[in-house]
């Protein structure tokens, strides 16, 4: 079950450069900022108005192998990914098996501020990469 719009993903090159260009000329607020090691990136989240709304999530490569550097490298920088806010990863990622999703990970991995991550091929999802996140607080189903 999905809950409701965590982030979008947008691969940038730079990403205090990114942080900037958000600030300045949109007036997004850069909240929280991390490398992940295992995913190979640098990234940061944006809030947008007031903050209670999804996430712009900026990503940068940490590494030339990593997934963001090779998205970078077929086409540039843009949006690279959707991700929904799920209770619970494992049970998402099933349910989406079951419907004949090829999801990435057998188990899933960790994300920013030690959420639980996994993602639909986006070939399965109409040339959408979807993620779904559990956060490491649990979910308020109500917002
Ligand atoms: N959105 C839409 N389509 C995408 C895509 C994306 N982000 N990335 C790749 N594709 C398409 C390619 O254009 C290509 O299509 P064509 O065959 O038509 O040219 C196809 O998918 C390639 O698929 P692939 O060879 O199986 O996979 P790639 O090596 O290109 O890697 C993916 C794609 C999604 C498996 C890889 O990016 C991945 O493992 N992503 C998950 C991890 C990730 O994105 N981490 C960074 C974010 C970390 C975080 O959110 O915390």
């Amino acid at each position: 079950e999905l809950l409701r719009i965590d982030h979008v993903g947008i691969a940038v090159p730079d990403l205090d450069e990114a942080i900037r260009f958000y600030q300045e000329n949109l007036g997004l607020r850069c909240v929280h900022q991390e490398t992940n090691d295992e995913q190979g990136v640098r990234e940061a989240m944006l809030a947008v108005g007031d903050g209670s709304g999804p996430r712009i999530q900026l990503l940068a490569p940490a590494r030339p192998d990593s997934a963001i550097a090779k998205f970078l490298d077929r086409g540039g920088p843009g949006l690279q990914q959707l991700a929904y806010t799920v209770a619970d990863v494992e049970a998402a990622a099933d349910a989406l098996r079951a419907r004949g999703m090829r999801l990435l990970y057998d188990s899933p991995k960790r994300g920013t501020a030690g959420s639980r991550i996994n993602f639909v091929h986006p070939k399965d999802a109409g040339g959408v990469l979807v993620e779904l996140v559990e956060p490491a607080e649990p979910v308020h189903r109500s917002g």
